[in-house]
């Protein structure tokens, strides 16, 4: 019982004695197992957490916000203070990357898709829109395509969470890894916070040995990164740039030599944190947007901007806050390193105020509230901006790059995503010399579907053995 007396002691010096209220009550094999739960946690940060975060609601910062400005590669993007850069010469840049091996693949596989209803990992979901692909296999399939193209093996790191890392790793070999070697993969669970009752501050039990936790938000691949041991890998294999995307975009191009080379051009960007951003669709599109705050580069979260700000618009009829974050980054490994190492003085916390069922261990009894009664605190990976010398950000085609699957249905749902994808592909085969069926709107009248395998672009299309015509309402894959 010693070491239940001393976790009890200095529990209860943190007012979170009520976690070991029942221990003695437990089987041994629980108490062990609430005891290991509870000795995981870094209690040494909670106190000023729970006092910052949770007790108190964190001012806003504070700061007058106002637009980034970004590079385009489009002469037609639509965002101000655009310069237009020079795409050939950065895609030259980073092609050199590439081709030297000093770029490695990072997707953010975390996250719950309590949105979206899907029972298993969101990576798993299928999101092509005519053989129904799962996201994996998607990425998969870029990897293959660039690596016979750049000629060696790319590494895939992909960050999990604790609620669905065992099944990601099954559905990856279940599937052979989708041609990829499994050794060229390397998936770790990101880290857990605790949530908090939201009056008294106090770490909720799940269950009589469990306590309430999520996973610590995209910003944690920070940590996660360096925990891993994949930070020291890839620097062991001379790997210098993070490509990072989000699992939930079937389009995002996992390698992008434009991008890399913005991020390696030094007059424009310092190397350490670059993004890219596609000009938001409307007022009310639900994307954060680039902007400075008292000075400060970074993402402000739509809940964040006032109606006024969403809303304002330029002498030209645009939005002044129109650069929509799509989750794309270049992260160097030093720099990452920097960030994983930066303790409290790193990444700021959120606060969600959330609805989380929680065990009384006075009571014995497990309630489910109708209201939210927990703060549960996440990092934001793009938090780290404001730590950069000099981030860039690269506008990008919204049609080309950016169909995300969110929720079950309506905007940003498997069904959007699917027209957005055969749009882009009706768009390839168009240029291709292909007639493609469209409605009266201008979106594609067909399933069309083209694996990185086959094209990564409408010119890989060209030449191809195409048919001349789709018809209407068909499926097409190639
Ligand atoms: C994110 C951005 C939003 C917008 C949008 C673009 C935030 C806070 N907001 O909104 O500004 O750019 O994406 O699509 O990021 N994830 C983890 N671990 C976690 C939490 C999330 O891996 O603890 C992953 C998750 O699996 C997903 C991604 O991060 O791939 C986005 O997470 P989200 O669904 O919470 O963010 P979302 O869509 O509200």
């Amino acid at each position: 019982m010693d070491r239940l007396a001393s976790l009890r002691t200095h529990m209860e010096s943190l007012r979170q004695g009520h976690l070991l209220a029942g221990a003695e009550a437990l089987s041994s094999q629980d108490r062990d197992a609430l005891i290991g739960r509870i000795e995981s946690i870094g209690w040494e940060a909670i106190p000023e957490l729970v006092e910052h975060y949770v007790k108190c609601r964190p001012a806003a910062a504070s700061g007058e916000i106002v637009p980034a400005s970004c590079a385009t590669v489009d002469p037609e993007c639509v965002c101000d203070s655009v310069s237009l850069v020079d795409a050939g010469d950065l895609r030259e840049r980073g092609e050199a990357m590439l081709l030297a091996g000093r770029v490695a693949a990072f997707t953010v596989a975390g996250g719950q898709g309590t949105r979206l209803g899907w029972q298993g990992p969101k990576g798993t979901f299928p999101a092509s829109p005519v053989t129904g692909k799962p996201l994996f296999r998607l990425f998969a399939e870029q990897i293959l395509a660039a690596q016979n193209r750049w000629g060696h093996t790319i590494r895939w790191y992909i960050m999990t969470s604790k609620a669905n890392d065992a099944q990601t790793r099954s559905f990856f070999l279940d599937n052979r890894c989708f041609g990829l070697d499994r050794r060229q993969i390397m998936m770790f669970p990101q880290g857990m916070m605790p949530a908090f009752d939201a009056e008294s501050g106090r770490v909720l039990l799940e269950g009589p040995a469990a306590l309430a936790m999520s996973p610590d938000g995209h910003g944690g691949s920070y940590q996660a990164l360096l925990r891993s041991g994949a930070l020291d890998q890839m620097e062991g294999r001379g790997v210098e740039a993070i490509s990072y995307f989000q699992v939930d975009n079937p389009l995002a191009p996992v390698l992008d030599p434009v991008f890399l080379g913005l991020h390696a051009d030094s007059e424009r960007s310092s190397g350490e944190f670059t993004s890219k951003m596609v000009p938001k669709c409307g007022p009310d599109e639900k994307v954060g947007v680039f902007a400075l705050r008292g000075g400060v580069p970074g993402v402000v979260e739509y809940s964040d901007l006032s109606c006024e700000q969403a809303e304002a618009m330029d002498a030209s009829g645009r939005l002044c806050f129109a650069a929509g974050n799509i989750a794309m980054h270049i992260i160097s490994t030093e720099f990452a390193r920097r960030v994983a190492v930066g303790g409290e003085d790193g990444l700021p916390w959120h606060r969600a105020d959330k609805k989380v069922t929680w065990y009384d261990p006075a009571s014995g009894e497990t309630h489910a509230p109708t209201q939210p009664n927990a703060v549960k605190l996440e990092r934001f990976v793009f938090d780290a901006m404001g730590i950069a010398k000099k981030p860039a950000i690269l506008e990008v085609s919204r049609e080309a790059e950016f169909a995300p699957i969110k929720n079950a249905s309506g905007v940003d749902s498997a069904e959007s995503s699917s027209q957005l994808q055969s749009d882009l592909y009706g768009g390839w085969l168009e240029q291709a010399g292909v007639t493609v069926p469209r409605r009266a709107d201008g979106h594609v009248d067909a399933a069309i579907e083209i694996s990185p395998l086959t094209a990564m672009s409408a010119e890989e299309l060209c030449g191809q053995n195409l048919p001349a015509e789709i018809a209407p309402g068909s499926d097409f894959v190639c």
